[in-house]
């Protein structure tokens, strides 16, 4: 009896605090676990300063060792070469979740929800990492920011009060967006493709071919014109919003608009309707007067069997086509360029040789796994290959490097995502200072020179300016007999790239 005394006292003195007291209206960062319903007020990175550039020699994990910000080279800062940014849906919508498991990641501030509340908490922890981090962009897709609604106008209003939480954090920060999106295939509204598709619509006229129905149903249409409208009011938003956050880019990513089967599927058609609805984002675009460069990012596939922007080289085509060729650039990934049968190295001069570099996502896959791993960039010699491109190029700006990048499902400290971007950044500092050195030595630079010099020639530079006809190289051919091949001279390439590592 007694000890039931005590035990009712002390339930009772529970109640009192709380009643005085309140609950705890904080939720501490040293708190890991779950945040019920109060705002947080602690770090969200504690313990972890601002990341420092300490030079080769450093053994700090958090800290860069070839990445230096304000270091010039060739003449420009290495900030401005790269203009690093973080992807919002890995870095801080990565759950870790695969096609066989759970998620495996518990951040401290996450509660477990999609609330706006949690969008919220979540965009200021965004931009305590750029901080620290030292980037100076970031990239979201419209549904990794905000919670989607009911209706349009429901998401709509979920967008706005997170947009306006992060106008304000950047006004504080002085940072920007490098570009936004629309996510157009997480819905299963956008299970056909987005801007793509009637998928009904052959089944409909072989219908009418073959007598079963004498005229034109418009219900079989009104569902797919739905998803085509709303598609483009989603688009429509999220270029008001990129353009309200100072966005200097705007990325279309078609992961459904490409087919499962060409049995169902019209592919003039679908094209056509892809044409149409980039023509209309061009007007809007202008119409609103947002400045930035609009960018496709080819892939292959996946998750469409086939993605009409398969690669640099078939979106090129298609952007002449259909005459949108100076209104877009390509936003080229290197997992998607390894997906697609090339190397990055590939995809980008691919871009740079028709003027269509625009920006780089910057991650790799896995040679032994077949999919999109979205891994960090760790490869030096890659690194360097591509900043080969990037210096060719003159640089990528108003475009950066988007780090579309995400931890392994078995790294789940918070400090690894510090420690991937620094690595992220580092590995391409090193291609950056190897590519420059490259550029500077011009040994390989001559080697290429010289596998083409006869075509510096009077006659080589008549047949570059098309004035060689097929009669006159016929009597050359003759006049100068067998020709003398000579030696590509790869290995030699080869070695002279890697005294550069
Ligand atoms: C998917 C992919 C996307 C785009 C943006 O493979 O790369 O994250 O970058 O939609
Ligand atoms: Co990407």
């Amino acid at each position: 009896m007694k000890a039931w005394g005590i035990f009712l006292l002390l339930l009772c003195l529970q109640a009192i605090t709380y009643a005085v007291i309140g609950e705890s209206q904080t939720c501490p960062a040293e708190n890991v676990g779950k945040c019920d319903d109060s705002d947080w007020e602690g770090e969200f990175f504690p313990g972890i300063n601002k990341i420092k550039y300490e030079g080769p020699s450093s053994k700090n994990p958090l800290s860069f060792k070839w990445y230096n910000a304000e270091e010039e080279i060739l003449g420009k800062k290495m900030k401005d070469w790269f203009r690093f940014s973080v992807a919002f849906w890995h870095t801080f919508r990565g759950t870790g979740a695969d096609p066989f498991g759970a998620p495996t990641k518990y951040w401290p501030w996450e509660d477990g929800t999609n609330s706006l509340k949690m969008a919220k908490r979540r965009m200021r922890a965004n931009f305590e990492f750029i901080n620290k981090l030292g980037v100076d962009w970031w990239c979201f897709h419209d549904r990794d920011i905000a919670p989607d609604g009911e209706t349009l106008e429901e998401a709509n209003a979920n967008l706005d009060e997170v947009v306006a939480l992060a106008k304000e954090l950047q006004m504080q920060s002085k940072k920007k967006v490098l570009w936004g999106t629309a996510q157009l295939f997480m819905h299963p509204r956008y299970m056909h493709g987005a801007a793509t598709r009637y998928a009904i619509r052959p089944v409909h006229d072989f219908l009418i071919l073959i007598g079963f129905m004498s005229h034109k149903i418009n219900w079989f249409y009104s569902s797919e014109l739905g998803v085509y409208a709303y598609a483009a009011a989603q688009v429509k938003k999220a270029l008001e919003v990129t353009h309200y956050l100072e966005g200097e880019n705007y990325v279309f990513w078609g992961g459904r608009e490409g087919y499962q089967s060409l049995l169902n599927t019209d592919m003039e058609r679908e094209l056509n309707h892809l044409a149409r609805f980039f023509e209309a984002a061009v007007a809007y675009k202008k119409k609103i007067g947002f400045n930035g460069t609009l960018l496709i990012e080819p892939k292959p596939q996946e998750p469409t069997k086939h993605q009409y922007d398969w690669d640099a080289a078939t979106t090129a085509n298609f952007l002449r086509k259909y005459g949108l060729i100076g209104e877009f650039k390509l936003n080229i990934e290197c997992n998607h360029a390894t997906l697609s049968g090339h190397s990055c190295h590939h995809e980008l001069e691919t871009a740079r040789i028709n003027g269509l570099l625009g920006n780089i996502d910057a991650n790799t896959g896995d040679p032994q796994v077949g999919w999109d791993t979205d891994q960090f960039l760790v490869d030096i010699q890659e690194a360097t290959m591509i900043m080969l491109s990037v210096i060719r190029n003159g640089g990528i700006a108003p475009g950066g490097f988007n780090f579309d990048a995400k931890l392994r499902r078995e790294s789940t400290d918070v400090e690894d995502l510090f420690i991937a971007h620094i690595i992220g950044m580092d590995t391409m500092a090193r291609g950056l200072r190897n590519a420059a050195t490259l550029i500077e030595d011009g040994t390989l630079a001559e080697l290429v020179r010289k596998r083409y010099q006869s075509f510096d020639t009077e006659i080589g530079a008549q047949i570059e300016a098309g004035k060689a006809d097929f009669d006159f190289l016929e009597k050359k051919a003759k006049e100068w007999g067998e020709p003398k091949v000579a030696s590509a001279k790869q290995e030699l390439a080869e070695m002279i790239l890697q005294s550069a590592l």
